[in-house]
């Protein structure tokens, strides 16, 4: 790296966010920068979880009926704390909490953003030492400032997301951030314990030739998605270069990849899970929000959109389909077609 390039940092970068963007009033930069340091609390963690006592499970069950690892309840418990103690969140929706968290103190009950959170996904990782992440989506409340929050602020369509974003915990630890004006991504700096800019205005590419998916569940797709994974795996080499099939099992590092390099994430539902695996609120609508700033597309099914589902409840699930747009469209006409 050219040692005259100036590193911005990523306070530094909301700041100038701000600057850019005269209405603002430094809540949101404020409540990205928590969003930092919780991150790079956790990283810590992560990065050691092979030398203490964190790795394994929790022995215990969480709302969605699922073995809590030890570093999950870790990185629950950091982002609530660092975002509680702050003052740019009136609450928090967590995929490790079955009700809302509301942060009922005067200067929290003034903010105006509320946060969803995964905050540890693909923990079934973990373990076997491969890439995991938080993810997060921030929406401005829907009730009155000065009030506590309440599960209305959480439960809004992906469309009113004002910022999402999430943490991979791999080779690098990298934050990647979208807000409508762009989506901008930084890599930690251990060595000054920063998260600096290193994947300036992500541009997801409109066509790739990778495509994540589970083939375990092939028998219990609907045909039109059988025979999309059936092009995939056969794709003609006339029509240009044949596909590669990747599934690391952690959704966040799946879509990171595929937002640098193009492709596909599917995940359907199954026979016996219709509305599939994948959350609404904490983990399919901040991707969505992203891919789609970075240009890409996000579905549930044939020409409706992931952000346009309005939710009805906090631990909702949905197929989902992402990535790149050509992609995408080629996918569409397989569901179209079937219905
Ligand atoms: P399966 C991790 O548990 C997760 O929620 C996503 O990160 C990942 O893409 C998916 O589940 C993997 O699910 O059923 O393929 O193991």
């Amino acid at each position: 790296m050219n040692p005259q390039r100036k590193i911005m940092t990523l306070g530094e970068f909301t700041i100038q966010e701000l600057r850019n963007f005269p209405a603002a009033t430094g809540e949101l930069s404020g409540l990205l920068r928590d969003i930092g340091l919780a991150a790079k609390r956790v990283n810590v963690e992560v990065s050691q979880a092979g030398l203490v006592d964190i790795l394994g499970d929790a022995g215990r069950i969480n709302v969605q009926g699922e073995d809590v690892k030890k570093l999950d309840i870790f990185s629950n418990q950091q982002f609530i704390s660092v975002l509680q103690g702050g003052i740019n969140c009136a609450g928090v929706g967590s995929e490790e909490n079955e009700d809302i968290l509301v942060f009922d103190d005067p200067l929290s009950n003034q903010s105006k953003y509320v946060l969803l959170m995964d905050p540890l996904d693909g923990s079934g990782n973990i373990d076997v030492n491969v890439s995991i992440g938080t993810i997060f989506s921030v929406h401005r409340r829907v009730t009155p400032r000065g009030t506590p929050c309440t599960k209305d602020d959480f439960l809004q369509p992906g469309n009113c997301v004002v910022a999402a974003g999430y943490i991979i915990y791999g080779s690098s630890t990298i934050l990647v951030y979208a807000t409508r004006r762009g989506v901008n991504g930084f890599t930690l700096d251990p060595s000054i314990g920063e998260f600096c800019l290193s994947h300036p205005n992500l541009k997801c590419p409109p066509d790739g030739n990778i495509f994540s998916v589970n083939l375990g569940n092939m028998e219990k797709y609907d045909e039109p998605v059988k025979e999309y994974v059936r092009y995939c795996m056969h794709r003609d080499p006339g029509s240009g270069r044949p596909y590669t099939h990747r599934y690391i099992g952690s959704m966040v590092a799946d879509i990171h990849r595929n937002l640098i390099k193009g492709g596909i994430f599917i995940y359907p539902g199954t026979s016996d899970r219709p509305s599939g695996k994948l959350r609404l609120l904490y983990e399919c609508n901040p991707m969505a929000f992203i891919v789609e700033v970075a240009g890409g597309k996000a579905l549930t099914a044939a020409g409706q959109r992931v952000l346009d589902v309005q939710p009805t409840a906090i631990h909702q699930r949905t197929p989902m389909y992402i990535g790149s747009r050509h992609m995408m469209e080629k996918l569409e006409d397989f569901l179209t077609n079937a219905m």
